[in-house]
């Protein structure tokens, strides 16, 4: 017998069921009788909250007065999915919790539902500072997570009978959030706007208003750490019901009514994944949380004191800025210890330095924020001048250095002259001590092109981290079949914190016992997806089909239009009967994504994809062997549920484009196989799956680089293999005679245009290896046995891709701390 796997606190299930009827009556004032599931939900997530505080006290008292230096991850996202399952798993209360149900009568299923999935992230970013702040918990290092409480999230996702996406507002704070606590009594001010005076020799800023950051914190358990962190998310405040500033000014009745709207400054998330709008309060926003979180980590680590040795600040706590749009607090803890503490330039500069790090998420040059300086004058005049000061010191250090002056010219963090910027990852580059990619390939790229210039002049600064994903959400929550199957395989549940435990079950790949229970454990994910997918979406779904999925934000490098283009390539042949469908692998395809509001081709390819489902499923031709459906509104627990019960996954970004990816990682670690090119982490999961293992097609990045010097985007290129691939040709015509657009043929125009004319991303080039893949494939998945033997060795090898591993790495190479004791 293996031994049970969740942490089990000595809590009985009948006590606990008497702590959710206190909660019930004292909290809701509702009888177990009266109680709806969602009463249920709020009542069990105040009585396992309680079962966490004590150790989020004395991890906080440790924190303190230990000196195991903290993390402080400044984020702009946290998407961190439903809270009550995971709550439960790392207090240890699970199967108190499922007895509890049992008792008071309610179905697990339906009380877990009744949260509502905060959407505080657009995608791979929010979800990687979620996945962190776990395994930061589970290691039991000392950390803060930082962010904002948007009232509003990501939005939610709909389709109009034209299959196009139509976006609405995610209020979802509706009913009671039990698990963020608002402390009013831990805000800071935030100023803003105004401007910069002399005063007795010194820079003096006079903002000209001010917002109140309240924070509202959320306890991050370990999963059998005994640790429990926090994730402090501010909300923006009207100051006081009398603004001061404008009282003094002016009359009785100006004054309660707010200058400014200060809280529409948390009030939504902006949705562009990877292509900043530029907007000011987006910029409200960044020197918002920032400058509340380092003010608050200063008020922590120096409790009382008037004087603080901010010397010591840097062994108490150290920042990573998640991506550039934290970058911000480089100028605003120089102008805190300058302005506010009183240090000089270079001490309040040696501190900065020690205290930053930059995480880079992207290689598109068009995703590096830069902002007019005009606008950071206007909102943060002082910090205009600092920045400037950062700029000069930085150009005579490179001087100093013996660079180049077209090289320093460059790199310049401030650009002169008449449209005057700011370049935020050149600051963040600057202004800290280690930059990192996400993934090996994309931290070379960012050596050797996006940042080249600065890796020539500062070699040590650059590091790679390789991204992961916690093993307690997307193996043990969401796929605990095969969770108890690898503990049964293994002898131990152990593998949970030590992931490369998974390596134990590769002799089992050549147990057929094993493997053919793996394969039932994939068939009855499939079939519950299926029953889910009926149930919350109405589609007929047949399990006994292949999945194959593709989920994740929708943008051109990704490529969702290679797998449109595809699956109408094979709906062709068998309308033209160049294919017997009878000879086809029964297959049903999934899409999931997101496009930005005003990003005209990727709304353009989610209309297609529901136009392409609706005919294809609709069509005699290929029923039973071509499905396609689209879940709307992805989010964290489509993908808990979708992942597990996944075949072949879909990475077919463009070589070079994609930083990372983390589905790419879930999905490996369910047991589904890959499809993919050679980017981002596939590079590093090939690797250690082993290539006999992973379906891999397409361009290299440096066959990508050869084919944009040729000319391709800008020759129009792709029409060449438009001519020459008949079976291409005919997908893309079809596109455009109005198959898939009730014969009109204006619909998809732009989409076309663009694949014919430009084609920036390559997906024309790559066409014909895709489809040459996605033969041998279907092969492969015609042996079942060959195919689950192949899974296993995917979940076997992939252990390297936990978010442990990832944090421990941090610790290593940037963070230079580790667990408390
Ligand atoms: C984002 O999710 C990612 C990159 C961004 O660049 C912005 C956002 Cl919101 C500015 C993604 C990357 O596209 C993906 O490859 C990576 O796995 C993920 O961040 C986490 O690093």
């Amino acid at each position: 017998m293996t031994e049970i796997t969740a942490p089990k606190s000595s809590l009985t299930s009948g006590e606990f069921t008497d702590e959710i009827r206190e909660q019930l009556k004292y909290t809701q004032g509702v009888t177990p009788e009266q109680a709806t599931a969602a009463d249920v939900y709020v009542a069990t997530a105040a009585a396992v909250r309680r079962h966490l505080v004590d150790s989020w006290m004395k991890t906080q008292h440790d924190m303190v007065n230990g000196d195991t230096k903290a993390v402080g991850y400044l984020s702009a996202e946290f998407l961190m999915g439903k809270q009550l399952e995971n709550a439960l798993l790392n207090a240890g209360l699970t199967e108190q919790f499922e007895g509890a149900m049992k008792e008071l009568g309610f179905d697990t299923k339906d009380v877990i539902d009744a949260e509502y999935e905060p959407g505080l992230g657009n995608g791979g970013l929010g979800r990687l500072a979620a996945c962190y702040i776990d395994s930061l918990a589970s290691i039991g290092v000392p950390a803060f997570g930082y962010g904002i409480r948007y009232q509003y999230g990501i939005f939610k996702q709909e389709f109009d009978e034209n299959g196009k996406q139509i976006e609405t507002p995610d209020y979802w704070l509706v009913n009671e959030e039990p698990w963020g606590h608002v402390d009013y009594n831990r805000d800071q001010r935030v100023n803003f706007g105004g401007e910069v005076v002399e005063e007795n020799g010194k820079r003096v800023w006079k903002p000209a208003w001010a917002v109140r950051a309240v924070p509202c914190d959320y306890m991050v358990p370990g999963y059998k750490s005994g640790r429990v962190n926090t994730l402090r998310l501010w909300t923006a405040k009207s100051y006081d019901e009398f603004d001061l500033l404008t009282f003094n000014k002016s009359d009785y009745l100006d004054a309660v009514i707010p200058k400014v709207e200060a809280e529409n400054i948390s009030k939504i998330l902006y949705p562009e994944d990877s292509t900043p709008q530029g907007k000011k309060l987006r910029l409200e926003q960044q020197y918002f949380f920032v400058s509340a979180s380092i003010h608050d980590a200063i008020r922590v680590f120096y409790p009382g004191e008037k004087n603080p040795d901010l010397t010591t600040l840097p062994n108490k706590i150290v920042f990573q800025l998640n991506d550039t749009h934290p970058v911000i607090g480089i100028p605003e803890l120089m102008r805190v210890l300058i302005d506010e503490y009183g240090y000089d330039w270079d001490t309040a500069w040696s501190i900065t330095n020690k205290t930053f790090n930059y995480t880079c998420h992207t290689l598109l040059p068009e995703a590096l924020e830069v902002w007019p300086a005009s606008l950071i004058g206007e909102l943060l005049p002082r910090h205009l001048e600092i920045i400037k000061k950062i700029n000069e010191q930085f150009m005579s250090e490179l001087k100093a250095k013996g660079v180049a002056d077209d090289q320093i010219e460059r790199m310049r963090i401030y650009t002169d002259g008449k449209d005057a910027s700011v370049r935020m990852a050149y600051l963040a580059t600057y202004g800290g001590s280690y930059v990192n990619g996400v993934a090996e390939l994309h931290s070379e790229l960012l050596k050797d092109v996006t940042l080249k210039d600065f890796s020539s002049v500062y070699p040590d600064k650059f590091t790679n981290v390789t991204n992961g994903v916690t093993p307690r959400r997307f193996i043990k929550l969401a796929n605990p079949r095969m969770s108890d199957l690898i503990t049964e395989g293994l002898g131990t549940d152990a593998w949970l914190s030590d992931l490369e435990q998974l390596k134990g079950l590769i002799p089992l790949a050549d147990d057929p016992e094993f493997v053919k229970k793996f394969a039932a454990v994939k068939q009855a994910n499939k079939n519950d997806f299926a029953a889910f997918a009926k149930r919350k979406y109405g589609f007929d779904i047949d399990p006994n089909t292949m999945f194959n999925t593709m989920i994740k934000r929708l943008h051109e490098y990704k490529r969702q239009a290679l797998k449109i283009l595809a699956v109408i390539a094979t709906y062709a042949d068998i309308k033209s009967g160049k294919v017997d469908p009878d000879t086809l692998v029964p297959r049903t395809v999934f899409f999931g994504a997101k496009a930005a509001p005003g990003y005209y081709l990727a709304k353009q390819t989610i209309q297609l994809i529901n136009n392409v489902a609706r005919v294809i499923n609709n069509d005699p031709a290929t029923k039973g062997k071509l499905h396609v459906y689209f879940p709307w509104n992805y989010n964290i627990e489509l993908a808990q549920n979708l992942i597990p019960a996944t075949d072949l996954d879909e990475q077919i970004s463009q070589a070079g484009k994609e930083a990372s990816g983390t589905g790419n990682m879930k999905f490996a670690l369910n047991g589904a196989l890959t499809v993919g090119t050679l980017d981002g982490a596939n590079v590093e999961i090939r690797e250690r799956v082993g290539a006999e293992n992973f379906f891999l097609f397409g361009m290299t990045e440096p066959e990508v680089s050869a084919l944009y010097a040729k000319g391709y985007d800008t020759k129009g290129l792709s029409r060449e293999y438009y001519e020459k691939d008949p079976q291409l040709k005919q997908a893309i015509d079809m596109v455009a005679d109005g198959t898939f657009s009730n014969g009109d043929k204006d619909t998809y125009k732009d989409l076309v245009n663009d694949w014919l004319n430009k084609d920036y991303f390559m997906t024309l080039a790559d066409f014909r290896a895709y489809m040459d893949i996605q033969a041998e494939i279907e092969e492969t998945y015609r042996d079942p046995m060959k195919w689950a033997r192949m899974a296993v060795l995917n979940v076997a090898n992939s252990g390297y891709f936990s978010s442990d591993r990832s944090i421990e790495d941090y610790l290593e190479r940037i963070w230079h701390t580790g667990a408390l004791k």
